[in-house]
């Protein structure tokens, strides 16, 4: 039934304030309902950060809430006399009983570490999962946790912790008051943004233009945020770290850099400019594509900009230099004082402010058993996880659990950790859906539908380009016996500590958290607005707490409450980088990403209104790349790496660089055993079965998603 608004339901519709939770952009959204329906879904216009932006993907919140596929209760395997396998539905008694016994066991009788723990991207979309994770997790004190921060943003939070002194210090692009912006591996027309909450940035960027902003994006595709850019500039894939540093390099050779206001506590620049003194525009320009003399003009451009934002997100951080790319975008947003500038990049000052209350993040404190990878933040690189479970010794991953995502299809080399999911005494997920990684579980837990319960977004206004806060009342009351996430947590965390014999109480509701973390922040007891829980009550649309503004060097968290550019691991990793590219760069094909406005990674194919229309998993070339091996348009082929090789249709494309193919990621829904009705009629093939587990970041272990060598020739 309808909540948020007192009347009672005579079959009249309501208006809901709904916060879209399906992206980074987090879009304010009305939702009216009748009873038990929802009629329509639409842009808010009263909300100060998205001012009534909407994506294609809003209206299938309606899908996601009544899809019959979603599972509405739990279900454990059964493997019937003839060996068939079924799901059968259980009482919520019985799963969570279950699930504790088996993850017990497992570490009882193999020890902590015995237990892997994945957890996905939609955690940081459901506050629930991020405030009581750890109620269940801190009882089990396994190294073995991994998640998809290594399929993505674990360079970020790298250099946020080594320059600003916490891993959730981002610089945020401020582009509504900038003049000049370099954009790398990042395509936010089609993503709506990413580590940069900035709803409709179509509009955000023709605005832009007609100030006389220019735009410059650097990206293997000329993608859909290209196509509106000032510039676009081919880069072959994995290079971006050498045509960075020769940016650097001429702004620090040429004496255009010159911190301003950040000199008083910024220090190191001159060791960096040593360090960098033979990466030359002539340099880069032999192994990127982009000649020395573009190099060095675009050094120039940025430097004489008013007001000036390198950024750069996933085809720079899933690479194989992404750390350094990463550190070598905040030193150019430094080195022209250009960060915590208006117009450059600067930090937020959220509602909730987890500087307060989150770790700053830890890195290398220990390392993967099999390859000796480094953690970060208590986890391991992700593309490690298969052979963890697959290689026997002290330590061997029995048993998993898994919460909010789909390693199979995210994360490198999927098919060797899905034929690994097979060997696992036990496993237990967290989801919603049958899918090909939950598919391998015994018991699967689905939590309540996304309308079901309240919301508020501790991750992203964080990033958000603008100071905003606001909380959404749950749209539909949930149906009777069934579990939020967070209740799943504190029921399964109970259990477990019962059985471990260690100390355990309930987590209070994930609302009443957030009061207290909004009367403790920035703008609460201690500030005029007074915010709590009940004034966002008040103001479903959102209370604006204004543009972002200076904040340095209170805000930093470094020791001394400095800014050091001289990071002892980037340049350290300096020589891996010039070694890598002593030679020639050879005549390989280089695989990278795609994402569609209408997908979301693995898990939005299951909706007819999103997925239907002409297949999107296709492999875009270039002309001359086909004439080279006479292939023609829709033919399929063979796409081939070290890892492995999928059958895929081939599709002819003049907006990718020569030399590259293009995959989306996230499809592969021909698997047997899962409930994905209309996610299996437009199966696809899955880009993670050509990505190699072994391509890394090896300065943060994170994955090469990009830039995969493969081939290509007719199946
Ligand atoms: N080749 C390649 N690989 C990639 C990428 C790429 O660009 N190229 N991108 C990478 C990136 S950036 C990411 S973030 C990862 C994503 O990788 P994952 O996080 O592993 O995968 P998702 O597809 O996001 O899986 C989401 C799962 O969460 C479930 N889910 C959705 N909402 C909820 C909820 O509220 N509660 C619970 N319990 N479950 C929920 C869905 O049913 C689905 O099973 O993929 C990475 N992999
Ligand atoms: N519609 C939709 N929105 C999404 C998602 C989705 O799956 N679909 N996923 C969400 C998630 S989890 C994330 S993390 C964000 C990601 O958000 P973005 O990073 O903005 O999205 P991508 O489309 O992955 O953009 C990466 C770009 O990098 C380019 N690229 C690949 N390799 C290289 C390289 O070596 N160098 C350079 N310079 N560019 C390269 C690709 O061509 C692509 O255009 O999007 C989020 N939003
Ligand atoms: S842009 Fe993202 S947050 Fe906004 S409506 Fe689309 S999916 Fe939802
Ligand atoms: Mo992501």
């Amino acid at each position: 039934m309808p909540l948020n608004n007192d009347a009672p339901d005579t079959g009249e519709s309501r208006l809901h304030h709904r916060a879209c939770h399906l992206c980074e952009a987090i879009c304010g959204l009305l939702i009216e309902t009748r009873g038990e329906e929802i009629i329509s879904i639409k842009g808010d216009p009263d909300d100060p950060l998205s001012r009534g932006h909407i994506c294609p993907k809003a209206v299938a919140l309606k899908d996601i809430h009544e899809d019959p596929d979603r599972l509405r209760g739990p279900v454990k395997k059964v493997v019937g006399d003839d060996g068939g396998l079924s799901w059968q539905a259980i009482s919520w008694e019985e799963a969570l009983d279950s699930a504790a016994q088996g993850l017990v066991r497992t570490t009882r009788e193999h020890g902590v570490n015995a237990l892997g723990i994945y957890m996905g991207n939609p955690t940081v979309h459901n506050y629930g999962m991020m405030t009581h994770q750890g109620q269940l997790f801190r009882h089990f004190r396994t190294d073995n946790r991994f998640s998809a921060t290594s399929v993505d943003q674990l360079p970020h939070h790298l250099v946020a912790l080594w320059l600003f002194g916490h891993k959730l210090m981002f610089p945020i692009p401020d582009i509504d008051r900038s003049d000049y912006f370099l954009m790398l591996g990042a395509n936010p027309v089609a993503s709506n943004g990413s580590i940069w909450t900035v709803p409709d940035i179509r509009r955000r960027i023709t605005g832009f233009k007609k100030r006389g902003g220019k735009l410059v994006v650097i990206d293997p595709r000329r993608t859909e945020t290209a196509a509106l850019a000032s510039e676009h500039l081919f880069i072959t894939p994995g290079t971006d770290a050498l045509f960075l540093a020769a940016l650097l390099h001429t702004l620090l050779g040429e004496g255009l850099a010159d911190p301003g206001h950040l000199s008083p506590y910024t220090k190191g620049l001159d060791t960096v400019a040593e360090a960098l003194e033979n990466f030359t525009p002539e340099f880069a320009a032999a192994h990127c594509g982009i000649d020395a003399d573009t190099i060095r003009s675009i050094a120039r451009d940025f430097a004489a900009a008013g007001a000036a934002i390198c950024y750069g997100r996933m085809g720079v951080s899933t690479q194989r230099f992404g750390t350094l790319c990463q550190w070598l975008i905040q030193l150019i947003n430094i080195a022209t004082g250009n960060l915590d500038k208006p117009g450059g990049s600067l930090f937020t000052l959220p509602a909730v402010d987890q500087m307060q209350s989150v770790s700053p993040g830890g890195f290398g404190r220990h390392s993967s058993r099999v390859r000796g990878l480094p953690e970060f933040d208590r986890e391991l690189p992700a593309s490690t996880l298969a052979e963890e479970i697959t290689t026997p010794g002290e330590g061997q991953i029995r048993a998993l659990f898994t919460g909010a995502g789909n390693p199979v299809l995210s994360t490198p080399n999927g098919r060797q950790l899905d034929s690994a999911l097979e060997q696992l005494d036990f496993m237990v997920s967290l989801d919603p859906y049958i899918n090909e990684t939950t598919r391998h579980a015994d018991i699967i837990l689905p939590p309540t539908s996304p309308l079901e319960h309240d919301h508020y977004d501790l991750a992203f206004h964080v990033n958000a380009m603008r100071n905003t806060a606001r909380f959404s009342e749950a749209v539909f009351e949930k149906p009777e016996g069934s579990l939020h996430d967070w209740e799943i947590f504190n029921a399964l965390a109970g259990r477990v500590a019962a059985a471990l014999e260690q100390e355990h109480k309930d987590a209070p509701p994930p609302h009443q958290i957030i009061d207290f973390g909004l009367k403790l922040g920035p703008y609460g007891d201690q500030h005029e607005l007074k915010l709590d829980i009940e004034r966002l009550r008040q103001q479903p649309s959102g209370v604006d707490l204004g543009p972002l503004q200076p904040q340095l060097p209170e805000r930093l968290r470094s020791a001394e409450k400095t800014i050091d550019c001289a990071t002892p691991q980037a340049l350290a990793d300096l020589a891996r980088l010039r070694s890598d590219f002593a030679g020639d760069s050879g005549g390989e094909l280089r695989l990278i990403g795609r994402r569609h406005l209408r997908s979301n990674n693995s898990w939005m194919h299951n909706y007819h209104r999103l997925v239907k229309g002409p297949g999107r998993c296709t492999l875009l070339m270039h002309p001359a790349d086909m004439a080279e091996r006479a292939l023609s348009n829709g033919m399929e082929v063979t796409l081939r790496s070290r890892a492995g090789a999928v059958r895929v249709a081939l599709e002819e494309s003049e907006d990718i660089m020569p030399g590259v193919v293009s995959l989306p990621h996230g499809f592969g829904h021909h698997r047997p055993h899962t409930r994905l009705g209309t996610a299996s009629q437009h199966a696809g093939v899955s880009c993670n079965d050509v990505t190699d587990e072994l391509a890394l970041d090896e300065l943060s272990g994170n994955a090469a998603v990009n830039g995969v060598p493969v081939s290509v020739s007719a199946a």
